[in-house]
């Protein structure tokens, strides 16, 4: 059997048309001494990988940090790619222990559980040359490629969600080269079953949820064989495995979150996906994901020779130091593939790990934390053109609020400023399940900042249905909720009372972050009001509340305050407090109080914190996806462009490119796909904004697709610093405000629904 050590292997392996270590070698020497590369050699493009892939020269070690995610947004797949020894670990999207927990107990709130890990062992693939491991984002597909002897073999896997399954191919150069075993270990002791080309192991958790996961075995050329829950294979040519799994967990409060019995729904779907040729179902799986992934392209400029020629994880480590355009593109559209491959609607939202992870005790629960992370997941959704995919985010949210208002009621800390209760709204603690639990601590305006996402998915896509039926509810009994619990202050001004700034310094009343936050609730349920048309009388009462909020002060040394009054502490609220979180800079991004333009004196004050949090300590992994963002908001692409490089550090991303916070968590990915999304357009003042924060490694460059609010799409083409042409599509006689550096203009989408601009703004006929 193949151990660990044996790995070291790899080291040894040479890539037969050129020699990769030495090139890496000698790039690596070049960059560390040659910062600019400026009389960089002719290289030969060294491999046929694209832009948009991630590649490897030998197998991952460890699952969180370089195997390879797959995944349909309900089953997951991390793979190691090792060529004898082959292990892909299993996720289900609802497979959890805990439940609803009416206490907020952390250690009763429960965990995301692995599934099952499957291992493949080929006789006789211990030695191999040639190997390489790849994730094409582009198409969704990963492969590991070797050769054993004269015998080339390939391994080619996706998890579809137009089947609802995972499948992998192996096929070789030579008919008959497959013997081997395939086993599936479950990852709660559950025992397999093999029978005729079938493994199943099915169990219950502890809080009584059941799962089930299937793999199905077909093959050309050769016999398999089921035994002692094991599936054996001899002198087979190609084999294709399909795996599927579920849970009996409904997204239900009323149901007690328990639905059917998975079995029927995975045998429906195995035995569907195993009538297509392997060839078909790929096809279906690529056409799906392209839809949804193929709505933006993104070419930030050229990246040198010898940055191309480096692996993944060699690449990005350089790519800290010296800007990779290619690469901080294909770092935007991993979060993209990310968001794809771990949030479509019918399954759960992407969790702190998305829908990977390798621990039945991960950390933080793997679970949903409401005071920056699962935000920072649905960042991107809506400007990068997934807006569907947030929707996981919306259904899980509502299947909780039933639970989460018993929770709220039973609070006697969440009384209101009189010492009632009030039975108004739900309020939200800083972690939940999926299962009406919550963990540590009420994060009092997270309800507010959930609201946001609910109210930006009618801002960029306009649904007016989607806000009177899911939006419009949720952003006025979270008003309300706030209507009952900001207290008065002598002056007249409303605070919220006894809040903090999350994981940092005391509570207090009227802490930045959660009047910054309730102020945008109250914006976005104005503007939501206005929308439909409705309580027009509710609508001014919230308003000359907002009017009342109390604003975040500027301090001593011109800081924006992150707490009511100044501190006078050693260390917090002073330029030496470099603390991970922003939480005082919300009104920047992702709110919209502040902005250079609306309010400069606040903007000067939030790149003074900014400045000041630094980049250092305690700052890690999503701390530079936000303030990626806010750089952007501050039309300061440089320093924005620094905290990307920040994130591609070793202590900030692991060579899979995952958030490295550590352990792995994924806001990072889907924060700084927003984060370069907001360097290129800006939407949030009703103008579109083009190209507010370009930084000079992405001189010349283009994008299509990006989304602005008000439901528009844009795509443009930049060169030398200089936006060359924009192209704004929305609908016809829509009156449009466009913004290019000092210039603004007002015109009108003609009747195609489409904009064409060049570089002065001024609208063309043609492109
Ligand atoms: C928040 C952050 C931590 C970590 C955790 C999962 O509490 O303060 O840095 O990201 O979530």
């Amino acid at each position: 059997m193949r151990t660990e050590e044996n790995n070291t292997d790899f080291h040894l392996v040479r890539l037969p048309s050129f020699h990769l270590e030495k090139l890496i070698l000698g790039a690596l020497l070049l960059l560390s001494v040659r910062p600019g590369f400026a009389a960089e050699p002719e290289l030969a493009e060294p491999t046929s990988h694209s832009a948009l892939t991630l590649w490897y020269t030998a197998p991952a070690h460890n699952a969180m940090n370089e195997a390879l995610p797959v995944g349909n947004a309900h089953l997951g797949a991390l793979i190691f790619g090792d060529p004898s020894d082959e292990k892909l670990v299993l996720n289900e999207d609802s497979l959890w222990t805990g439940g609803n927990n009416p206490s907020g107990d952390d250690a009763t709130m429960g965990d995301y559980q692995v599934l099952a890990t499957l291992h493949l062992k080929l006789d006789g693939h211990q030695n191999v040359t040639s190997y390489s491991r790849d994730l094409d984002i582009g198409h969704a597909l990963s492969h590991i490629r070797y050769t054993v002897g004269d015998v080339t073999y390939t391994r080619e896997i996706f998890a579809s969600h137009a089947a609802g399954v995972i499948a992998i191919q192996l096929t070789a150069s030579r008919p008959g080269s497959y013997t081997g075993i395939l086993s599936l270990e479950d990852a709660h002791q559950a025992a397999t079953l093999s029978t005729a080309n079938t493994l199943q192991a099915s169990g219950q958790l502890v809080n009584k949820l059941k799962y089930e996961s299937r793999v199905q075995v077909l093959h050309h050329g050769g016999d398999i064989h089921a035994s002692d829950g094991t599936i054996s294979f001899k002198n087979c040519s190609s084999i294709t495995i399909l795996i599927d799994a579920g849970t009996d967990y409904a997204e239900d409060f009323s149901k007690g979150y328990r639905g059917p019995d998975p079995h029927q729904h995975i045998l429906n779907q195995l035995r569907a996906a195993s009538t297509k040729s392997y060839e078909a179902l790929k096809a279906e799986h690529i056409a799906d994901y392209e839809r949804l992934f193929g709505r933006v392209s993104l070419d930030l400029g050229q990246s040198r020779p010898i940055q191309r020629a480096l692996p993944t994880d060699l690449r990005k480590r350089e790519a800290a130091l010296h800007a990779d355009p290619e690469l901080e593109a294909l770092l935007f559209q991993y979060g993209r593939y990310l968001l794809i491959s771990s949030s479509r609607p019918g399954g759960l939202p992407a969790n702190l790990q998305g829908l990977w992870n390798d621990s039945n005790t991960p950390a933080w629960h793997s679970d949903y934390h409401s005071n920056i992370n699962v935000e920072m997941n649905y960042w991107p959704a809506e400007v990068a053109n997934l807006a569907e995919c947030a929707v996981p985010f919306f259904n899980l949210v509502e299947s909780q609020i039933p639970a989460w208002k018993i929770a709220t009621q039973d609070a006697s800390d969440l009384a209101t400023p009189s010492g009632m209760k009030s039975p108004r709204g739900f309020a939200i603690r800083t972690s939940h399940n999926i299962m009406g639990g919550m963990g540590w601590k009420w994060d009092r305006t997270a309800n507010a900042w959930y609201g946001q996402l609910f109210w930006e998915h009618y801002a960029f896509g306009q649904d007016k249905q989607y806000l009177q039926d899911v939006a419009y509810p949720i952003l006025k009994e979270t008003a309300e909720f706030w209507e009952d619990h900001l207290k008065k202050l002598p002056n007249g001004q409303l605070v919220v009372p006894n809040s903090w700034s999350p994981e940092h310094g005391p509570e207090q009343d009227g802490v930045s972050y959660s009047q910054e936050i309730v102020w945008d609730l109250f914006t976005n349920y104005i503007d939501a009001a206005d929308g439909l048309q409705l309580d027009a009388d509710y609508r001014a009462h919230i308003a000359g509340l907002r009017d009342k909020l109390a604003l975040p002060g500027i301090g001593s040394w011109g800081q924006m305050l992150e707490w009511r009054t100044e501190l006078h502490d050693p260390i917090l609220d002073t330029p030496n407090d470099h603390h991970r979180h922003t939480s005082q800079l919300f009104g920047l991004y992702p709110g919209r109080e502040f902005g250079p333009e609306t309010t400069p004196e606040l903007a000067a004050a939030a790149r003074t914190s900014l400045i000041a949090r630094g980049d250092t300590g305690d700052v890690r992994e999503w701390s530079f996806a936000w303030r990626t963002a806010l750089w952007a908001r501050l039309k300061d692409g440089e320093s924005a462009h620094h905290q990307i490089q920040q994130l591609l550090q070793d202590r900030n991303t692991t060579p899979n490119l995952f958030g490295d916070h550590p352990p792995v968590q994924l806001d990072g990915n889907f924060g700084v796909t927003a984060g370069i999304a907001e360097m290129l357009l800006q939407s949030q003042t009703g103008t579109i904004e083009l190209l507010p924060a370009l930084p000079q490694s992405w001189a010349t460059g283009s994008i299509s697709g990006l989304r602005a609010r008000g439901d528009y799409t844009v795509d443009m083409n930049w060169r030398n610093g200089q936006l060359s042409s924009a192209l704004i599509k929305g609908k016809k006689d829509e009156r449009v405000r466009v913004k290019y550096g000092q210039k603004t203009i007002e015109a009108v989408i003609p009747p195609s629904g489409h904009l064409f601009l060049g570089a002065d703004l001024q609208p063309k006929l043609n492109q």
